[in-house]
């Protein structure tokens, strides 16, 4: 008999806030009600056929010490898996370790309590749960950084690349002692939040950079693991065509900003056997995100042309950005107001006017032309300039901040 599991990932619950509006009924982000109803939806899944074990690839929060309101919609999913006596694994992702210290995951609070059939996986370590058809193991690799396995004086003076060669020096011996461990005879799932050097990134390499570490896809594929469950990257994707193991990451069950536009959004269902999974992605109707992309400058009437262009989509319901493109001489012909208007309907929107310039000026007037710019200054402005990017913009410059510590960018030139 198979073991039915459900696979789902990188839910960051409180994320993509300003995608979203105030809900008059509840007080509540909408984009907040967004995620918990999707996040509904795969614990509905897992509780009607029932799944045998749900596994979770990480990053529950955007950080690990989320508002105790969002802390409590995500227990109040995970706890009816507990009632329906469905056990589960929790693995710690980037977003939900303190960057200080250990055991203090934002998700290490579901061992302290002993919910049963709740599993933390917040290290390197092999969990043998009993389901109803049957034991099935888990090997746990939680988000590693440098200080999971390397000490301070070990790093210094060395670049990313050669601390991240040292990481995989480490952790080698480690996973394959764990590995040596593992009994032959059941089903054995690797669980890891990580990227691995095959991926095709999404969000997550802005909300990461300069922080983790890329992991071989050759110290996953193992003849003793039959499914690796991952989580990290945003996009849905199987690492190895040939699917022995299948090296799965879900991706994220709801867009966490515009990146993610035009991915499909959704979990993994799996059906486990010693040496056998059939797995299918199963997507989950999550809110569309539409830009809307225009270049009047050459327009008579770029009014017209604007309106024009949002009429071409349907944006009821729908998280809209309108970037509209013109030169300065055309600013007084467009109403904005009349935008306004337009975008209505959508669930929510932003407008974005760009300047086309017509002579070779910079594209950042405060960048000027000096030929020598501070880079952290040029990101700086860079930054300033992009509404989008405003979420992320402190975790972006913090990163640039530890890469130019690391010479890095010097290195490349920049
Ligand atoms: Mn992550």
């Amino acid at each position: 008999m198979a073991i039915a599991i459900l696979h789902l990932s990188d839910i960051h619950l409180g994320s993509s806030f300003t995608h979203g509006r105030v809900n008059p009924d509840t007080g509540t982000n909408t984009r907040l009600e967004d995620f918990v109803n999707t996040l509904s939806r795969c614990i509905d899944r897992a509780i009607e056929e029932p799944a045998d074990l749900v596994l979770f690839g990480g990053d529950a929060f955007p950080d690990a010490t989320p508002p105790p309101y969002i802390q409590e919609a995500f227990a109040a999913q995970f706890r009816r898996l507990a009632d329906a006596d469905i056990p589960a694994v929790l693995l710690v992702g980037n977003h939900d370790q303190h960057s200080q210290g250990t055991g203090g995951a934002s998700l290490c609070i579901y061992r302290t309590l002993a919910v049963p059939g709740f599993h933390v996986g917040d290290g390197i370590a092999t969990h043998r749960i009993s389901t109803r058809n049957g034991d099935v193991q888990v090997l746990t690799l939680p988000w590693l950084t440098r200080s999971t396995l390397l000490t301070r004086p070990e790093t210094e003076g060395h670049s990313l690349a050669e601390v991240n060669a040292l990481l995989i020096d480490r952790l080698r011996p480690v996973l394959e002692a764990e590995i040596r461990r593992l009994d032959a005879n059941i089903p054995t799932i690797l669980l890891g939040h990580l990227m691995v050097d095959r991926a095709t990134l999404g969000a997550e390499r802005f909300l990461a950079v300069g922080k983790g570490f890329t992991i071989p896809i050759s110290l996953l594929i193992r003849p003793e693991i039959d499914y690796v469950a991952l989580g990290h990257v945003h996009k849905h994707q199987n690492l190895n065509p040939a699917n022995n193991p299948p090296v799965v990451y879900p991706g994220s069950i709801e867009r966490v900003d515009f990146s993610e536009e035009k991915e499909d959004k959704g979990y993994i269902w799996l059906e486990l056997e010693k040496g056998k999974a059939n797995w299918e992605f199963c997507t989950l109707p999550v809110r569309p995100f539409r830009t809307i992309e225009v270049d009047v400058s050459q327009s008579e009437e770029p009014q017209v042309a604007i309106l024009n262009a949002i009429a071409k989509y349907e944006i009821e319901e729908t998280v809209v950005r309108l970037i509209y493109k013109l030169r300065s001489e055309q600013l007084d012909e467009i109403d904005t107001p009349a935008l306004h208007q337009a975008l209505q309907p959508s669930h929510t929107y932003t407008i974005r006017p760009e300047l086309v310039s017509q002579l070779a000026t910079p594209r950042l007037p405060e960048l000027g032309a000096s030929s020598r710019i501070d880079p952290f200054a040029a990101l700086q402005a860079y930054l300033g300039n992009r509404d989008d990017l405003r979420e992320i913009a402190a975790e972006m410059l913090e990163a640039a901040q530890l890469l130019l510590e690391e010479d890095v960018l010097e290195e490349l030139g920049a």
